[in-house]
């Protein structure tokens, strides 16, 4: 958490220093690779980092496509095979945002060759190829986090402040829901830019990695582990045409999945995702009950935290809607004047700025790889149980 940083040594006494520069080697130009970049650049206007970071190479299939993107952002030059890109010299971190099948290679190999890999979400494709990662970054010894940007709204960092401060106390119920309805249309092709979240050989699973992982990722460092957990999926459209072979080909991804589970610490969870939900962009909501209070929050309005205390005086007692914009909430005296918001991609730059002090202070930034192999652990259960009809245990990782 922002809050918890200590004096940064590269910026003592001499806050005008040059900045030492951090050359990003980004792989995968799609809206992740927009994110992240717009991420590197902003940082440094806002943060005082101890690292500049140089948008040294992007990388994507198409020589065109990266062209454009290093033309937009400001890449100083581009590679078409990833591979390359890793083994540059002048590159010190790989930002992996190509598609969830190719995450475990480049990260290994990034991590082989000593680079810092920050890898987008969620981890891999399944939970051995998640192991694979995380021994390949600990191994190295490497710099290594996953993007779950939710963890750094604000809003959701209070909220974290929040529970460990005790105010809720003993925590009973935890509820999470990320809604879509971009995929109801039978006539949506699978596979290719942009559509290979719908081709589970690519995209490894469907909701559950895709939105799930947010809402576990969030709830695990919330809440703590989730021992076991009860799933069902549904796939609504069970064959779409694809778009590389031509093909009308069965789905196997989850459109749908809702699990029940048992967090360690004695709560009960309730987690639900679909992209079936007419009239929902991107819903991503949670609420927490305590046995002293509870606090909910949603991404449609994501700077406001609702927060019930029973301690309040019982005339007035009810939900507050704290606006989380003041100099003295998480992150917030980086921006504006008090009252005044930010959003989704401020997210990423608050990542980028945890990074780059954990990375001149030698500590990790959280979700690391390991982290992220707990969501992982989870999802792969939640879909074990749907498959097998039964309660699963999340393996320990
Ligand atoms: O990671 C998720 C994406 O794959 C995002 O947070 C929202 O849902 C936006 O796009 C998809």
């Amino acid at each position: 958490m922002e809050e918890t940083r200590k004096p940064n040594p590269n910026r003592e006494g001499d806050p005008m220093a040059d900045l030492k520069p951090l050359n990003i080697g980004l792989i995968g130009c799609g809206f992740m690779g927009r994110t992240h970049s717009n991420a590197y650049k902003r940082v440094n206007d806002f943060f005082d980092a101890p690292y500049r970071p140089v948008l040294k190479a992007c990388c994507a299939r198409s020589e065109e496509n990266a062209r454009h993107f290093a033309g937009r952002w400001g890449y100083e030059s581009i590679e078409t095979d990833w591979r390359k890109l890793i083994a540059r010299r002048d590159i010190d971190a790989v930002d992996i945002c190509a598609p969830n099948n190719m995450h475990a290679e480049i990260a290994i190999a990034a991590a082989q060759a000593g680079k810092a890999v920050l890898c987008e979400k969620p981890l891999a494709m399944n939970l051995v190829q998640g192991h694979q990662m995380v021994d390949a970054v600990e191994k190295a010894g490497v710099a290594n986090t996953v993007w779950y940007n939710y963890r750094r709204v604000p809003a959701v960092t209070l909220a974290k402040q929040l529970i460990e401060s005790g105010r809720l106390g003993r925590i009973f119920h935890y509820r999470a829901n990320f809604l879509q309805d971009w995929t109801i249309s039978a006539d949506l092709p699978q596979g290719g830019t942009g559509l290979w979240r719908l081709d589970a050989d690519v995209s490894g699973s469907g909701v559950t990695g895709d939105l799930l992982a947010h809402c576990i990722d969030t709830a695990i460092w919330l809440n703590g582990h989730i021992g076991s957990v009860a799933g069902m999926t549904e796939t609504f459209v069970k064959e779409r045409r694809h778009n590389l072979t031509g093909k009308v080909q069965p789905v196997h991804i989850d459109d749908a999945c809702a699990f029940l589970c048992r967090f360690d610490n004695g709560s009960l969870g309730l987690f639900e995702s679909t992209r079936y939900a007419r009239g929902h962009k991107a819903l991503y909501t949670f609420e927490i009950n305590g046995e002293k209070a509870s606090i909910k929050w949603d991404l449609h309005d994501l700077h406001r935290l609702e927060y019930f205390d029973h301690g309040d005086d019982s005339l007035v007692r009810g939900w507050r809607s704290v606006h989380v914009t003041d100099s003295d909430m998480p992150y917030m005296k980086h921006w504006w004047v008090p009252g005044l918001q930010i959003g989704y991609e401020h997210t990423f730059v608050h990542h980028v700025a945890d990074f780059l002090d954990n990375l001149a202070m030698g500590q990790p930034t959280a979700p690391t790889f390991r982290d992220a192999l707990a969501t992982q652990a989870v999802c792969d259960a939640v879909l074990d149980s749907a498959d097998h009809h039964k309660w699963e245990t999340v393996v320990p990782v």
